[in-house]
This record gives C-alpha cells, sequence and structure tokens, in this order.
C-alpha cells in the first residue's frame, strides 16, 4: 500500500536527522536489529511539529473510522516517562488545534516524589478516566506493558495505544506483540501506528535499497509477525 505523505515526511525528517537509521543496533530485548528509530533526536519545533501531527491524524483517523477496529474515545492521552511526555503533550495541543478532540493529559516521573503533591502521576489524574497511552517505539511490548501496569494501578482504563513505529515482532508469548496487547486492552484496533516495519521495507523499497532491504527481511524472518 503507498505511504501517506506524512508517512513519507516522518521517514524522511527522521533519515535526515539520524533518528532512523540503517546498520546493526542490540535492542533492549537482546534482539540485533538492521535499524533503529530513536524518537529522542526528535528535537525541534518542526521536527516535533511533524512527528505529532502525524500523531494527531493517526488517533483522529482511529477514532473516526467505524467498524470493530475503532478507537473508543477517550479523555486523557499519556505518555510514558521521558520521551512519551513531551509527545504527548504536543499531540494533545494539535489535536486540539487542528481536530476538535479536547482530551487531558498525564505522564508519570521516572521516581516517585515523597513530598508535596507525592506520587508518580503528574497531569489529569486518570482514576476513572480511559487513557490513550501515546509511546515512541514498540518492538517486544515491555515498555508499554509497564505503562498500562502504571495507570491499572491508578484506577485508569487503557482504552489503546498509538505508537510512532511498531517494528511489527514477537511479544513475549511467541506471537504477535500488537495482537497479544489488543487482546489484554479488549480486541483489534486497541494498538495503532504512524508507521509499521513494512512501511519501512516499502520506503527502501521505492529508495531501491537492495542491501537493506535484504537485511530487513532476514530480520523479519527471525522475528517478525508472520501472518
Ligand atoms: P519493547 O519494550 O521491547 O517493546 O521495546 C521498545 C523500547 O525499546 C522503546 O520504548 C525504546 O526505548 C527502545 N527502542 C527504540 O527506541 N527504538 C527501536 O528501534 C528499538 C527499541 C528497542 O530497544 O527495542
Amino acid at each position: 500500500m503507498a505511504l501517506e505523505s506524512y508517512q513519507t515526511q516522518l521517514v524522511d525528517d527522521s533519515l535526515t536527522i539520524g533518528a532512523l537509521k540503517f546498520g546493526s543496533f542490540t535492542l533492549k530485548s537482546g534482539r540485533v536489529s538492521p535499524y533503529f528509530f530513536n524518537a529522542g533526536l526528535i528535537s525541534t519545533g518542526p521536527l516535533l511539529n511533524s512527528l505529532c501531527t502525524a500523531y494527531a491524524h493517526t488517533i483522529s483517523k482511529a477514532l473516526s473510522t467505524p467498524g470493530p477496529t475503532q478507537l473508543p474515545k477517550f479523555d486523557v492521552i499519556f505518555g510514558p516517562a521521558y520521551k512519551g511526555i513531551s509527545l504527548a503533550a504536543v499531540t494533545a495541543v494539535l489535536l486540539h488545534t487542528r481536530h476538535r478532540i479536547n482530551v487531558g493529559f498525564a505522564y508519570d516521573r521516572k521516581e516517585a516524589k515523597d513530598h508535596g503533591e507525592g506520587g508518580r502521576m503528574v497531569g489529569v489524574p486518570v482514576a476513572g478516566k480511559r487513557v490513550l497511552i501515546l509511546d515512541d517505539v514498540m518492538t517486544a511490548g515491555t515498555a508499554v506493558r509497564g505503562a498500562i501496569e502504571m495507570i491499572r494501578q491508578a484506577g485508569g482504563e487503557v482504552v489503546g495505544v498509538v505508537l510512532a513505529l511498531d517494528r511489527e515482532e514477537v511479544g513475549h508469548e511467541g506471537g504477535s506483540a500488537v495482537k497479544e496487547l489488543e487482546t489484554e486492552l479488549g480486541g483489534e484496533g486497541r494498538v495503532t501506528a504512524i508507521l509499521r516495519m513494512r512501511d519501512l521495507i516499502a520506503w527502501l523499497q521505492d529508495k531501491g535499497r537492495h542491501e537493506d532491504i535484504e537485511r530487513m527481511q532476514t530480520y523479519w524472518e527471525q522475528f517478525g509477525v508472520k501472518e
């Protein structure tokens, strides 16, 4: 399927500033990957604008596409510390200004405060609220599961997850990391992403980068979701 302009824009921008790299990288899960996306390098106004415009577009589309995979309405957008915080804040603004979707914003601290307001959660209280988690990348799903656990402990209901990049890899049970999470969150369509690994392969094909494609396909055979 052809990529949307906001998707190619994100790939082009990310490559230009080195946030997306092709090579050899050891991941948190121990897997050795031929590519890596570092959202921490999306660190200028224009780049944040282009990434968060893409998040807002993806969320708005998922909310408004009728059918069994429609993303349920939510009250709060949650950005896990650290990288998710600024991305969720900017996306909340863009959802308001460009899509007329008005939601609260919350995030966590990595270390609980024991004075002042205390606790780990900051922003709109999530208790009794429907929450959408916004994160950068999902590989095996460990990071997102940590955020789900935190929100549930605070009394919130996680209705979905939006990612910049779904690497479309196997999770802890040996099946699709996304499917495992969707089952836990209530069904198909609960996890959505601006880009998937298949989009990166499509982009490489478009550019004729045959060596990179071969290495991506070898990795996909080892850790990719087989469907
Ligand atoms: P999982 O917790 O295995 O899903 O891995 C996702 C996390 O790994 C992300 O939140 C990042 O901290 C990191 N990561 C990237 O940022 N970019 C990648 O391309 C791959 C990873 C990774 O280590 O898997």
